[in-house]
């Protein structure tokens, strides 16, 4: 179906499975100091998941939506003694030679990240269902990304073992789920071209949020900011003829 496709196209132009950073982390370029900044920033993404879920279900008046979505907060919160998504991520934090009080304080996160993680959080609140539950549709991409990871991770750095590794290999069962539901969600109520394109744009958004919070880690622990796919290239729009070096008499 053409609307899928077209979804489908979104996440392959524009998922962060294409981000510099992750090319380093899964190749085995990064140092452990990229790995831990990487470690305690994404922590801030897990931490909210299930707040924006939270928020999803505060605004349902289905009470069937409401039972299927609300597996995704027991996924990452879990019970009181074995915990979730969440606690999983800190064995990483652990095996990475962090504190996990100090990863689960977010101290350490870097002010993008919390830009574009708080802005999935605020989107999910107050935009339309349909919009935040296609906004969740880039989970059809995680899964290649996870068998990436613990394959790159395994087979470069000296902490990866299934202990450390056990957000990713769990997520493998937990999102597939997730993704069938949201995705015939989507394909179901986006019954007009004006809500399709509601959708592809909720879908666009969220490869921001995903891709932002990357750029952020990339700049401040690798080098500078590389132009983001559908970001201004350096030559579209640009009328006259100066100098490339803006210093007056350089
Ligand atoms: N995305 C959601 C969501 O939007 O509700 C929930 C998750 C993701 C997860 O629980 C993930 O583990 C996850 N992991 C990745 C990843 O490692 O690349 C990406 C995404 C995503 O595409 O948003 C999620």
């Amino acid at each position: 179906m053409a609307f899928e496709k077209r979804l489908r196209a979104i996440g392959a132009a524009r998922y962060h499975d294409k981000h510099p950073f992750h090319q380093m982390l899964h190749g085995g370029g990064c140092s452990m100091t990229q790995v831990r900044a990487w470690v305690i920033n994404r922590y801030y993404y897990q931490s909210r998941i299930p707040m924006k879920d939270a928020a999803f279900l505060s605004r349902c008046e289905d009470p069937q939506l409401r039972r299927i979505w609300r597996s995704r907060i027991e996924d990452h919160d879990g019970g009181i003694s074995e915990g979730g998504g969440i606690r999983r991520w800190l064995k990483l934090a652990e095996a990475v030679g962090l504190d996990p009080d100090f990863v689960a304080s977010t101290h350490g996160v870097l002010a993008g990240t919390r830009f574009a993680v708080d802005a999935y959080v605020h989107f999910v609140r107050e935009k339309p269902l349909l919009e935040a539950v296609a906004s969740s549709l880039t989970e059809l991409f995680a899964p290649a990304i996870h068998e990436n990871r613990i394959a790159g991770l395994l087979k470069h750095y000296a902490f990866a073992d299934d202990s450390a590794l056990s957000y990713f290999r769990q997520r493998l069962n937990e999102a597939p789920q997730d993704v069938r539901f949201g995705l015939a969600f989507v394909l179901d109520h986006a019954d007009t071209l004006e809500k399709q394109d509601a959708a592809a744009a909720a879908l666009t958004f969220k490869t921001d949020v995903l891709w932002s919070q990357l750029d952020t880690l990339h700049s401040a622990y690798v080098a500078p900011a590389r132009i983001p796919p559908g970001g201004w290239d350096g030559r579209e729009g640009v009328t006259g003829a100066l100098d490339e070096n803006p210093l007056r008499g350089a």
